[in-house]
């Protein structure tokens, strides 16, 4: 019999493997811990259409029937690590924090996957609104990238690391919870800079930009998805922080190409 951990990823299918729910499975199991899935919507790029997203939700009494048979499946002894990626809808983000409020877990993980595209601009307005008023309260770890750590802080400019790190304890102040704000190539400089901010402390976490502006999907993801692994195997927050980043990076180094403008991370090094 084995016993590892179990975690919980609450995310949409990307049909290409490079992001999205099949990278945060991949990653789980990459760390010897057991995935399971909520699915929340099916990407289909639109390779006809600069690929595009073609995007369809699931229906949010399916969205629940999943998160009822998982979390009645796993007790909280063996789950008790949630992971949030894209949800895409206000209808879905209703569903979804109703479900985490009735069942609570001990890490609630959240990549705030802002901006879907091929949506409709009004609708992806109400859904930033709704996950930043209804998820946002309910998570432990935050993972915001550029762009969405300054939609969390209110800045209109992030462009240092003084200001990734200003932006980061903002969005830590507001929301209680763990934040690792991922500067990306953003940035200037050789190096991909990410803040993590917690109660205690700031820690900048570096690693070398990789590729010459080569566009790595999944990236995102892999990182939260790593994050949430390590905290389910016992890491603490600082500690899954640092070991996503290295993970992340390797995955990227190691990236697969395509035919898409776009090349994906590779968990399985
Ligand atoms: O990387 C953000 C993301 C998350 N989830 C799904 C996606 C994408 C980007 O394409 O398709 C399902």
């Amino acid at each position: 019999m084995q016993t590892p951990p179990v975690a919980l990823t609450i995310a949409g299918s990307e049909a290409t493997g490079g992001a999205g729910a099949q990278a945060d499975l991949k990653t789980f199991q990459q760390h010897g811990v057991f995935g399971t899935i909520a699915l929340t919507c099916i990407v289909s790029f639109d390779p006809k259409a600069d690929w595009g997203h073609r995007f369809v939700p699931v229906d949010p009494q399916v969205i629940a029937d999943q998160l009822e048979v998982i979390t009645t499946t796993y007790g909280p002894e063996l789950l008790e690590v949630a992971k949030i990626g894209m949800l895409g809808t206000p209808a879905t983000i209703e569903t979804v924090a109703g479900a985490l409020r009735e069942r609570g877990f001990g890490h609630v993980v959240l990549d705030p996957v802002l901006i879907c595209k091929g949506q409709e601009p009004g609708a992806a307005l109400d859904t930033d609104r709704a996950l930043k008023a209804q998820v946002l309260p309910l998570a432990t770890f935050v993972t915001p990238n550029h762009f969405e750590t300054m939609s969390l802080s209110g800045m209109d400019t992030i462009e240092s690391v003084e200001q990734l790190t200003e932006a980061a304890r903002r969005i830590h102040q507001a929301s209680g919870a763990v934040v690792l704000a991922k500067g990306g190539v953003h940035l200037p400089g050789d190096d991909a800079i990410d803040v993590y901010v917690d109660a205690d402390r700031t820690e900048i976490l570096s690693a070398p930009k990789i590729g010459d502006g080569v566009q790595v999907a999944g990236a995102g993801c892999t990182l939260a998805a790593a994050v949430a692994a390590q905290l389910a195997l016992g890491a603490t927050p600082l500690e899954a922080a640092r070991s996503a980043k290295d993970f992340v990076t390797r995955g990227i180094q190691e990236r697969l190409a395509s035919n898409a403008p776009f090349d994906v991370v590779w968990q399985g090094s």
